[in-house]
């Protein structure tokens, strides 16, 4: 593959107005510029390759046909936007993409007048394009809004909120939906099914053979109707299929036609711009097209690291061999559902992303996958654990807060024995602030009946799933994105008794509480303290909740006591641990509490972004010194 000195037209694109003198052969060149250009740039950076490889065509189009920053376009996810950024003035810093103070991965308002809405969560462009296209009938402005969404991303209820309001309103929309079959792994459900490449296939077939045969049973008009339909077999997908579907929902259908096809593309688009009312343009895409590693294993491909564009395969990483959090969750989960045949496994659309890949082989009939649908996935394991199922939702910090009124009202309330498993707990790093998981501890900590955990190391985690498979009560588990600490494994499981802490070393002078993931830079930090003459103790919380009152006397028998976790200081371990002391009236100790300020964490590497908030070893010790001077 040429690599991006040789494109010629790309540099000459400094906005979308550039696109528009451009013929149709350098519209395809184009395409293929921008497709170099978004592999180099992903192969070092890391990111949502698939994704953004699969709509550079119907990108062009898009902005060859509409009239932007004018008319807006909202990229579902957002996770597909890079031909978007590139054709919108941002190519000179597309280097920059997933870097601290670079170009962020999703749409960014802040960023450029371009990005019409933040995104990052799925499903929510139908819902802002709606309130964009009401605003601007309110002003009395004609422009149109565009809401790109994915057959994935079409699987959440908030999509169909959105598509049900606007066929009532009847307001301007034009929704496209980039249909590849793929969500990060295969599309799931029902409505998936229902798009026109399945209902080619087998299903089709059947679907067709017994319409035909009712409306032959039909007499007189049957027959007649049955001849209309035959004239095409395209109108009679389009008018049997999805069409169907969306026009149930009052929406104008048309498709579907091919998403690498420019010439379709911008004839449609400009057929669909001189409607109005809802519309919805229906494009199948290859998710991955032009990078042949992607198109092969587009869910690998998804979102990815660093890798050698001529092969494919990633770089490697430095250092020893240790799992990744998700591996070991992965791994217990098959090993507990071998003993404990209740067990049921929930994921919402990522069953690579939560290692529960390994348990859908193991037991497919206890595995589930919801699609993009977290307060489904929520209420359908508390129906689950009310028949005496141990459900275990995996489910990432960041997506679970979409199912926060479903934990609460369809879990806790009930005091249902449900699992919380909130993989990518604490700092994500490149994917930024719509993918940070740092508010769990505090929308978790509030609820009554929960018990909230958090491992300080991967061999704590099959311990503490032992352990919550064990309550009957709703339970989470928070650990951190990425590799364990690299400790060895227990091979047989323990349980650790409910709210109660480990002390891993006392000291005289001051006492560390720490959770999850800032339990051994504590460790360290106190190693270090102690090198300048004071005596530390670090203890590992374990639980955010319910709070071991043993705290209390290790926090007055030192005087002075440092909270650190990963979290927000709002309402976080530390915020508990100062309710607990006024509520017992203790006011003899002083407390300093490490976490994340009240704001959003900007984009970056993981381990720059803790540096930069001090949840690292030098950060502890700074402000352990700050403290006992
Ligand atoms: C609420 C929520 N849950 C999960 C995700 C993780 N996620 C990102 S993209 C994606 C799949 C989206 O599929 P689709 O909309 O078809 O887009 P494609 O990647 O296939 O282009 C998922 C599950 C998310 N971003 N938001």
């Amino acid at each position: 593959m040429a690599d991006s000195k040789d494109n010629i037209l790309l540099p000459k694109i400094n906005g979308p107005e550039d696109l528009k003198g451009l013929s149709r052969g350098e519209l395809a060149r184009l395409a293929e510029e921008i497709r170099r250009r978004i592999i180099e740039t992903v192969s070092r950076r890391g990111g949502h390759l698939a994704p953004s490889l699969g709509v550079v065509e119907l990108t062009i189009a898009l902005h060859y046909v509409f009239d932007v920053p004018k008319d807006k376009i909202i990229w579902d996810v957002g996770h597909q936007a890079y031909a978007h950024k590139i054709i919108t003035g941002r190519n000179d810093q597309f280097h920059t993409l997933r870097t601290y103070g670079g170009l962020s991965g999703f749409p960014k308002r802040r960023e450029s007048p371009y990005d019409a809405f933040d995104t990052g969560h799925s499903s929510t462009s139908i819902s802002a394009g709606l309130g964009i296209s009401t605003a601007k009938a309110f002003k009395g402005e004609k422009s149109k809004v565009i809401c790109v969404i994915g057959d994935g991303s079409m699987t959440a209820g908030m999509a169909f909120e959105g598509l049900n309001q606007t066929g009532y309103t009847e307001k301007d929309l034009l929704v496209v939906l980039n249909d590849n079959a793929m969500s990060i792994a295969p599309n799931v459900g029902a409505f998936s099914s229902f798009l026109s490449r399945k209902m080619a296939g087998r299903r089709f077939v059947y679907f067709k053979k017994e319409l035909q045969n009712f409306l032959k049973s039909i007499p007189g008009v049957g027959e007649n109707i049955l001849n209309l339909i035959r004239k095409s077999e395209d109108s009679f997908i389009t008018f049997f299929t999805p069409g169907m579907l969306f026009e149930a929902f009052k929406f104008r259908y048309i498709g579907p036609i091919q998403g690498h096809r420019l010439d379709q593309l911008i004839e449609t688009f400009n057929n669909a711009k001189n409607l109005d009312g809802p519309v919805l343009v229906h494009v199948l895409t290859v998710k991955g097209k032009g990078y042949e590693p992607a198109e092969k294993d587009p869910a690998h491909y998804h979102g990815v690291g660093s890798f050698d564009v001529s092969t494919g395969t990633p770089q490697k990483s430095d250092g020893p061999k240790v799992p990744t959090y998700t591996e070991v969750f992965g791994k217990t989960m098959v090993e507990l559902g071998k003993r404990n045949k209740k067990i049921f496994a929930i994921t919402a659309a990522m069953p690579e992303g939560t290692g529960l890949n390994s348990f859908a082989e193991a037991f497919p009939d206890r595995f589930v996958d919801v699609g993009i649908a977290e307060q489904h996935a929520v209420t359908f394991a508390a129906g689950l654990a009310t028949e005496g199922f141990r459900p275990v939702v995996a489910i990432y910090s960041t997506f679970l807060q979409r199912a926060y009124d479903q934990i609460i009202h369809d879990v806790c309330l009930q005091n249902l024995p449900v699992v919380f498993c909130l993989d990518r707990g604490g700092i994500v790093g490149e994917d930024g602030p719509t993918h940070h998981g740092h508010f769990d501890i505090t929308y978790l900590r509030s609820l009554p009946n929960m018990i909230l955990m958090a491992p300080k190391d991967e061999n704590e985690l099959r311990h503490m799933l032992y352990t919550a498979l064990k309550q009957s009560c709703p339970v989470a588990i928070r650990y951190p994105r990425g590799k364990g600490v690299g400790v060895e494994m227990d091979q047989r499981f323990k349980s650790i008794p409910v709210g109660e802490v480990e002390v891993l070393r006392t000291g005289k002078d001051l006492t560390i509480i720490a959770l999850g993931s800032m339990v051994y830079p504590s460790v360290e930090a106190a190693e270090i303290l102690e090198r300048e003459g004071l005596s530390v103790g670090v203890i590992n919380s374990r639980f955010a909740k319910p709070l071991d009152r043993a705290l209390t006397d290790y926090a007055q028998s030192a005087g002075k006591v440092l909270v650190v976790e990963e979290n927000i200081r709002h309402g976080g371990l530390g915020g508990a641990f100062l309710e607990m002391l006024s509520d017992l009236g203790i006011d003899n100790v002083r407390v300093r509490r490490i976490g994340l300020p009240d704001r959003f964490i900007e984009h970056g590497p993981a381990t720059f972004l803790r540096e930069k908030y001090g949840l690292d070893t030098k950060g502890i010790v700074k402000e352990a010194r700050d403290l006992c001077r």
